[in-house]
């Protein structure tokens, strides 16, 4: 058996992400793609809509648990406080094979998440990476730099990059709490201590 603090240590390592973004940007396929391994050309966009799906990823040398759930611009535009304060981590897809407007687009999903919490862990996506890109890559990644987020691009289609976002978002999250720790000196309670230990925070 397992002693007590040890089954305590890894209980609550476990995380919402939630994925944003127009519609037909492909935020199911990815989260498809990362649980299933699978793609489809037609993919009923509401398959998971408004409720989680989870998976569980190992990150340094821990199990972590990952709750997922994709909104369409719709249901943001309605609530997006409540899944901002519901979450810990966000993933912003847009498509790079349609030619549009980056910034204001960005600006719109990302303004209230930062303006929340400004050091709430977010990623910008620049999915369908298998397509021609119809839009200024060097510029986009300029401007999420300055903005203090990373920026990946990804295809659904072909897994390219995709198991990475999803751990490079919950590693965001991982450090960010670590920093937050760092900064209060709480006692903590969060069961984060076995990853701490190993990042040495
Ligand atoms: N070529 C290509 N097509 C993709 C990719 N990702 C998604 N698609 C296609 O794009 C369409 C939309 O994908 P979805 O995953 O439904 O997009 P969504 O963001 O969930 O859309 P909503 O649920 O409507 O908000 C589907 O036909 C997918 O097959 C990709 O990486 N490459
Ligand atoms: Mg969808």
């Amino acid at each position: 058996m397992m002693p007590a603090s040890h089954s305590r240590q890894n209980r609550n390592l476990e995380f919402k992400i939630l994925l944003s973004g127009d519609e037909g940007a492909g935020k199911t396929s990815l989260i498809r793609r990362f649980i299933e391994n699978k793609f489809d050309e037609l993919i009923d966009p509401n398959l998971i809509e408004g409720s989680y799906i989870s998976t569980e990823l190992n990150l340094f040398g821990a199990p972590i648990k990952l709750q997922l759930q994709d909104i369409g611009k719709a249901i943001w535009e309605e609530t997006s406080t409540y899944f901002i304060e519901d979450n810990d981590g966000f993933l912003i897809v847009f498509d790079t094979s349609i030619k549009m407007k980056v910034k204001p687009y960005l600006e719109y999903f990302l303004k209230p998440i930062l303006e929340f919490n400004r050091d709430t862990p977010f990623l910008i996506i620049g999915n369908k990476s298998d397509l021609p890109v119809k839009v200024n890559i060097n510029k986009i990644s300029q401007f999420i730099s300055k903005l203090g987020g990373n920026f990946v691009q990804t295809s659904a289609k072909t897994g390219d990059n995709v198991s990475y976002i999803f751990k490079l978002i919950t590693s965001e999250i991982v450090k960010k709490k670590a920093a937050a720790k760092k900064r209060t000196e709480d006692k903590r309670t969060d069961g984060l201590d076995p990853i701490f230990s190993r990042y040495q925070l």
